[in-house]
This record gives structure tokens, sequence and C-alpha cells, in this order.
């Protein structure tokens, strides 16, 4: 029982110039082009397998010209030709594409959920755009997350219909990918429970799940939750998420990066900041007990504090981001396979994991075996748990402590 898994790391989170509601971008922008550099060193470093991209990342959209990347004469077109020769050439293949509809104010109240037809009309071809994009470089997910779908006002929202607009976006992404015969395998919901929208109309990973099961094809859709970040914005914790997830095989892959409980969306890197260290090294340990086969993409950017302006820190620092992120991540993942290694932690969990196989049979369903089945109610009534010395146990291994 092991985790060891091939990593992602996306455009946006490299391309972050560190902008925050209260000051401008720290760092020079870079270009797609520059982005793509980056990542391709990092590629050749031994760091990512993979990387993954919003459209905007990519090339600019203008909604006047929504097939533009189809036009091969075009500025979209060679930029993408581009981009796409550099990975090929470094061996940097492309995982997820996702449509942006965050960015641009005409989403300003929602892309596919918007209540006006003409704003879901340029959502759904910038979707379909994006998914033709993403077949160019190879992708393998769409990933929907949902972005500008909520309210901050609920007299505002058209409740009778909202899910059903989220839902005919979604049906169509499926549909455009099979008419087209696109490379896309997948597609996911990314849940979250508030920015940039008050509330978000997806808050949590049940929604999603519920969501997809309404759908055309409920088989092409999955969750990428975003761990630590988007549960424990509001206090639930992301290991019950992605348990869930990865119990009903729904967990199609994870964003990762590191977040303080009850917060704004930190997009910390990945152990870095006041809190997490315990909670990620336990989900890494849950999915190698599981033996999960999806795969981790990053989503954090540099911290501001860490960001500098100027032409050799913009491609310096963000060479130097990617290897703190890995590094974080992978310090996480060999504690998490030491602590699948460790004997004695496995025995004091068996214990707890008590599984009486007599008892077990009886929760299939076997209706009488459990009306005549006896238990000896004092025994187990007094039967003292040591759930306190198991935790103490698993956090001195994590923490090197005696
Ligand atoms: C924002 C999200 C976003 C998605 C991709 O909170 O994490 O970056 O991952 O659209
Ligand atoms: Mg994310």
């Amino acid at each position: 029982m092991s985790i060891k898994k091939q990593l992602s790391m996306p455009f946006w989170c490299v391309g972050n110039p560190v902008a925050d509601p209260f000051g401008p971008p720290v760092m020079d922008r870079v270009s797609s082009i520059e982005v793509t550099d980056i990542l391709c060193n990092a590629r050749s470093e031994g760091l990512i397998d993979f990387t993954s991209a919003h459209d905007d990342d990519l090339v600019p959209w203008n909604p006047y010209e929504p097939m533009d990347d189809m036009d091969k004469d075009g500025e979209v077109y060679r930029t993408l030709k581009t981009i796409k020769a550099k990975m090929d050439t470094a061996g940097l293949k492309f995982k997820m594409i996702s449509a942006n509809l965050h960015a641009n104010p005409v989403f300003r109240n929602g892309g596919l959920s918007n209540p006006d037809p003409r704003i879901r009309l340029l959502a759904a071809q910038k979707v379909m755009r994006a998914l033709r994009i993403g077949n160019f470089l190879g992708a393998e997910y769409f990933t929907y997350w949902v972005a500008r779908d909520g309210f901050e006002t609920q007299f505002a929202v058209p409740w009778d219909k909202v899910y059903g607009y989220i839902r005919d976006g979604l049906n169509l992404a499926r549909a455009y990918v099979e008419k087209e015969k696109l490379s896309i395998k997948y597609g996911t919901i990314e849940y979250k429970p508030n920015e940039p929208r008050g509330e978000m109309f997806l808050p949590t990973v049940g929604h999603s799940i519920a969501m997809i099961y309404q759908l055309d094809d409920p088989d092409f859709w999955g969750v990428n939750p975003e761990v630590l970040q988007h549960d424990q914005m509001t206090g639930l914790s992301s290991i019950g998420a992605v348990s869930f997830a990865a119990s009903i095989g729904k967990l199609f892959f994870l964003h990762l990066g590191n977040q303080k409980p009850n917060q704004f969306d930190n997009d910390n890197p990945v152990m870095v900041g006041m809190d997490g260290l315990k909670e990620l090294i336990s989900i890494l340990y849950v999915l190698g007990k599981m033996n999960w086969g999806g795969h981790i993409e990053f989503d954090n950017h540099i911290l501001r504090t860490d960001a500098a302006p100027g032409d050799e820190n913009k491609l310096s620092l963000r060479e130097d981001f990617i290897r703190l992120v890995v590094d974080g991540y992978r310090s996480a993942e060999k504690k998490a396979n030491e602590l699948l290694g460790n004997e004695e932690l496995s025995e004091m969990q068996d214990k707890l994991f008590n599984s009486d196989d007599e008892a077990a049979k009886l929760t299939q369903g076997n209706i009488n075996g459990i009306l005549k089945y006896s238990v000896d109610y004092n025994e187990v009534n007094q039967s003292a748990l040591k759930i306190g010395w198991m935790d103490l146990a698993f956090d001195k291994a994590i923490l090197g402590l005696s």
C-alpha cells in the first residue's frame, strides 16, 4: 500500500501575478508562451508531468469571433500551435481544460446560470471553444468550476430554473465532446462555497454529486475537490469530502493547496501556512489505503509576500514557486507512505475497525438474521475505545516526536 502520483501544475497558478482585492499585482505579467517555457523547464527538472489551463490562460477571447481558434491563419491558432510544439518537445502533457467564465465582466452575474439567455449563449460558445482548445492540446478532462454561478441577494435568483440552466450547460459540454469526438474523456465539477460570489450554487461535494446524477451521462462526470481550500473555507473537512467522492468512484482528481480553516480562499502553496499539515497527510494516507487511481493537480499561487516585481524575478520566482510546491507535496506523500507502512499504527486501527465476521454478514440485507442476532450490550457498552492514544501516535509519527 503506497501512494506515488504524477503531478500537474496549471498555467493559471504559474501565471498569477498575485493581485488581491486590496492591491494590484506584485509580479510582472508573463505571456502564455513564457508560462509554457517555465512549465517545460519544470518538466525537464522532473518536477511535473502535466499541466492544465483555462482557455483565457492560453489565448484571449473575442466574443465576436467565437470560432477564432479554428482559423489556421489567425493569431489564436498560431499561439496554441507554439504552445503545443513546446510541450511536445518537453514531454509535458496537457491534462485538463476549463472555460474561464469568471474573469470577463459580462459574466459578473453568472456564466452557465446567467438569467439572461444571451449571456448563457456566450457562455455556451465559450465552453465549446474551450473544449476545442483542450482537444487540440490533448486534454483528458474538462472542468466546470462553479465560478460566478452564484448569488448575493436571494430575490435576484430564478430558483425554479437556475439548476436547469447549469444542467443544460453541462449536458451541452458532454454532447459537444461526443459529437466532435474530442480528446476529453471525462468532465468534473469543482464546487466551492463562496468566492467570487457571496454564495455559490454548487457549494459542496454533495450538491455536485447530486447534480451529476441529474445529468444526461452521469458516468462522464465526477468531482475534483480543491483541498484543503474549498471545504475548509467554511469549516467542513476535506478528508470527508474526498473520501465520500472516492468511495463512490467519483473522485477523478484533486486540486491541491493549503488553507487556514474558515478564511478566504488562501490558495497557499502545499504545506505552507498556519494549518493543514495533518489534514493533507491524512488525505494522502487514506487515498493510498483506498488505492485511488486519480491524479493530483496543484491549485495555489506564490505567497504575495514572496513575490517581487522585476524582469528577472518574473521567471525565476515562478520557477522557484513550482519547486516549493512540489517539495511540499513530495514530503507530505513521503510521510503518508511512512504511515502506511507503520505496522504499529495499523494494528491500532485494526483494533478500532473491529469487524466481527458473523455480525458483518448480517448487515447484508439479512433481516431475519439481524432480528435474531443477540448482542451482549454490556460488553459492547463497557468497552472503552483508545482513539485519543491512536491519534497521538499518528501525530507523533507525523511530527517525528517521541
Ligand atoms: C478557484 C478555483 C479555480 C478552478 C479552475 O477557486 O480553484 O481556479 O480550479 O477554474
Ligand atoms: Mg481549483
